[in-house]
């Protein structure tokens, strides 16, 4: 029995609203648990992103003054160690949002702008959504070159923590890295691979896509880069992945009680899918492509070998995913 999946890009409308929490709902522990305003705000966020459907606008949003100024801060704290640990791909897309989608520390660029912008780029877009969905849903909407994008952003009590994503995250981790067509191929693979799978093999994608496109590494002149958005939208995590180190130092528990230094281990999806990871403290373990399109060739190997008793092929044109 396979699992239902969509077929064309517009049933994306039934699975976009499967919010695991509302959007609205925030653990005791989040920094805005208590902050009446705040969680009005993200009630509204999550209403206007709950009502769009396919080919509609993007709804905009008019972010106050402390909402720029948290962005703001990100900004600063982010830029220069971008500069030094991101990898060229993702500079080389950083400098194209700057030019055509207003990104600078002044103001939110705006979803659409972006989307316009990524069609044009690569036929990635992005899409509204409340709030965090299940790991099936999201992946889908990847086979479909569309991202599932939040608006909200983080608490402003704590400019460099968010327990979830936020505009932060998506804008200064993700979406740059959508302006480059070997990642948007890698992670529609993924997508692919999602429709219609086994939840075994949900679980292993899911685990694939953490190690790649949230926390990935990769080579670059015998230097290792960041590509993955949880790294790049992350102050003390990039430096933390990233920092030159010799290669015969192991990792030991410092005098913070973390890990003095992670594990890395070589790109490889057979090992990744079965790698867990912990969500809310630096990675123990990260992922070391060769390069974007290394990343990309291993994991279309990998996806090929998954069991499925079809072949999901997509058609560009018709934005729809064909079975064969
Ligand atoms: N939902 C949303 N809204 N954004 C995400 O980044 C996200 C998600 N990531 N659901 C998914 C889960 C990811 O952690 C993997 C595929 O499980
Ligand atoms: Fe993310």
């Amino acid at each position: 029995e396979v699992h239902w999946f969509p077929r064309h890009i517009s049933e994306l409308d039934l699975i976009a609203n499967r919010t695991l929490d509302a959007g609205t709902d925030l653990q005791s522990d989040h920094p805005g648990f208590n902050d009446v305003e705040y969680r009005n705000r993200r009630a509204l966020l999550a209403e206007q992103a709950m009502k769009y459907r396919m080919g509609m606008e993007l709804p905009s949003t008019e972010y106050s003054e402390d909402e720029v100024k948290t962005w703001g801060v990100v900004w600063d704290k982010m830029e220069g160690l971008l500069e030094k640990y991101a990898c060229k791909e993702y500079k080389k897309s950083m400098n194209l949002m700057k030019k055509h989608c207003g990104y600078s520390r002044h103001q939110i660029p705006q979803l659409s702008t972006i989307s316009s912008f990524l069609q044009l780029q690569t036929s990635f877009r992005l899409r509204p959504v409340a709030g965090l969905i299940s790991s099936r849903d999201f992946l889908n909407g990847l086979a479909f070159r569309t991202f599932f994008c939040t608006q909200y952003i983080r608490h402003p009590s704590m400019p460099l923590y968010t327990p979830e994503p936020d505009i932060c995250h998506e804008l200064l981790g993700h979406v740059p890295m959508f302006a480059d067509r070997d990642f948007c191929d890698f992670s529609q693979e993924i997508g692919l691979a999602s429709l219609g799978a086994s939840d075994e093999d949900i679980l292993k994608l899911a685990r694939c896509y953490w190690h790649s496109v949230e926390f990935g590494l990769c080579r670059e002149d015998g230097v290792n880069k960041a590509y993955g958005a949880g790294l790049l939208s992350s102050f003390g995590e990039l430096e933390y992945a990233c920092k030159p180190r010799s290669d015969d130092e192991v990792p030991s528990i410092g005098s913070d009680g973390h890990p003095t230094c992670p594990q890395i281990k070589p790109w490889d999806p057979n090992v990744a899918a079965m790698q867990d990871f912990p969500i809310t403290t630096y990675q123990p373990v990260y992922f070391l492509a060769e390069s974007l399109q290394d990343a990309k060739v291993k994991m279309r190997k990998y996806c090929e070998e998954l069991p499925r008793p079809f072949f999901a092929l997509y058609n560009a044109q018709m934005e729809s995913v064909h079975i064969d």
